[in-house]
């Protein structure tokens, strides 16, 4: 039976959630609709995907057809980097909400800690290729997410990409009306994230796993690049059990209290990616597989390392 992890809001938030991000807009409304249709409650999506009315689109066939109802639906987008102003934060949500085709979202996020200057380009670049900073302060912007609460827009807040010391800075600020929900962090057998998870949980904050699988699909992926989908400790523990490495690679997260969200457009896979609720990873098992970290990152998004706010300089 699938499972849940409960927000510091008292909601519950399904374990595996479906990744859209690099899902073609041809291709995702009929990859939420297989996904809905084998189980999946919780969709992971963004403004910066470019394919919020399809995902709308999924989720609202499975509405008419009564497969599901709105409220046993978990939906999550983000704020990307090139809204971080306080005068611009309802309008993102307002648009993620129009192209969705819904009236609240589940969960937003702040997509990274980095402002990007405002306009139409997502990536706003100079002339050596990085993203220009807005100036912004992300306290700034949480503040302008709080209003989203109280305005009834969402009904969590949390943050992606923040690093232990940005967390906390979130944490500290005066006036905080709402913690973070969640943090949803790159998150691997390869970057397991361990002491980011201990603080994030010992503050109330749930932490969600992306690019569980190693991002194969990543744009400037390199053939000699680590594959965990192919590592022959994960291959040998998933025979173990007769499930797939996939399989041993999300059922992995969601031993750890996680939630995680693999991405698939492929009918099969999508199906694959949720039967991770009928076996059980040994304690000698959990284990070896944390002692495969190698802190490689699948999305370092270095063009931003020259940023002020860019959060993986630090050790965790
Ligand atoms: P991922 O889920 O680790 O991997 C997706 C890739 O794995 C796709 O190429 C997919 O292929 C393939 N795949 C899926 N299931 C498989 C299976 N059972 N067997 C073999 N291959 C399989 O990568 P991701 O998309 O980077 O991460 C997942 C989600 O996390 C994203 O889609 C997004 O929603 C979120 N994310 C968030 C951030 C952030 O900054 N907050 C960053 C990265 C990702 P097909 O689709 O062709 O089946
Ligand atoms: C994009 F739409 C384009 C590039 C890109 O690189 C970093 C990772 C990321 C992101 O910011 N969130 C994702 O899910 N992928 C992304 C998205």
């Amino acid at each position: 039976m699938a499972t849940f992890v409960k927000l510091n809001t008292g909601a519950h938030m399904p374990t595996v959630g479906l990744g859209t991000w690099k899902s073609q807009p041809g291709k995702v409304t009929e990859a939420v609709k297989a996904a809905i249709t084998a189980g999946y409650r919780h969709i992971d999506g963004a403004f910066v995907y470019q394919n919020e009315k399809e995902v709308g689109e999924g989720i609202h066939a499975m509405i008419s057809e009564g497969v599901v109802k709105r409220e046993d639906l978990f939906m999550v987008s983000k704020l990307w980097s090139t809204f971080h102003a306080k005068t611009m934060v309802r309008g993102a949500c307002e648009k993620t909400l129009s192209d969705l085709k819904l009236d609240y979202l589940d969960l937003y996020l702040v997509h990274w800690p980095m402002g990007f200057k405002a306009g139409d380009e997502l990536f706003p670049c100079d002339a050596a290729g990085e993203p220009i900073a807005s100036g912004t302060d992300f306290l700034d912007t949480w503040e302008a997410m709080e209003e989203l609460m109280d305005a009834g827009l969402v009904k969590a807040i949390g943050i992606s990409n923040f690093n232990k010391q940005q967390v906390e800075s979130v944490l500290n600020k005066p006036g905080l009306k709402y913690k973070p929900a969640n943090n949803q962090v790159e998150c691997s057998p390869y970057l397991n994230q361990a002491k980011l998870i201990d603080y994030c949980n010992s503050h109330g904050i749930a932490v969600t796993a992306y690019s569980p699988l190693g991002s194969p699909d990543r744009p400037g992926a390199q053939p000699g690049d680590p594959s965990l989908l192919e590592d022959p400790t994960i291959k040998s523990i998933s025979e173990k059990h007769k499930k797939t490495t996939a399989q041993v690679l999300i059922r992995f997260q969601v031993q750890r209290n996680l939630v995680v969200i693999p991405k698939s457009v492929t009918p099969s896979r999508i199906q694959e990616n949720f039967q991770v609720y009928d076996f059980e990873l040994t304690e000698e098992e959990m284990k070896t597989i944390l002692g495969l970290n190698r802190n490689w990152r699948c999305c370092p998004l270095a063009m931003s390392k020259n940023h002020k706010d860019y959060p993986f300089h630090a050790e965790y």
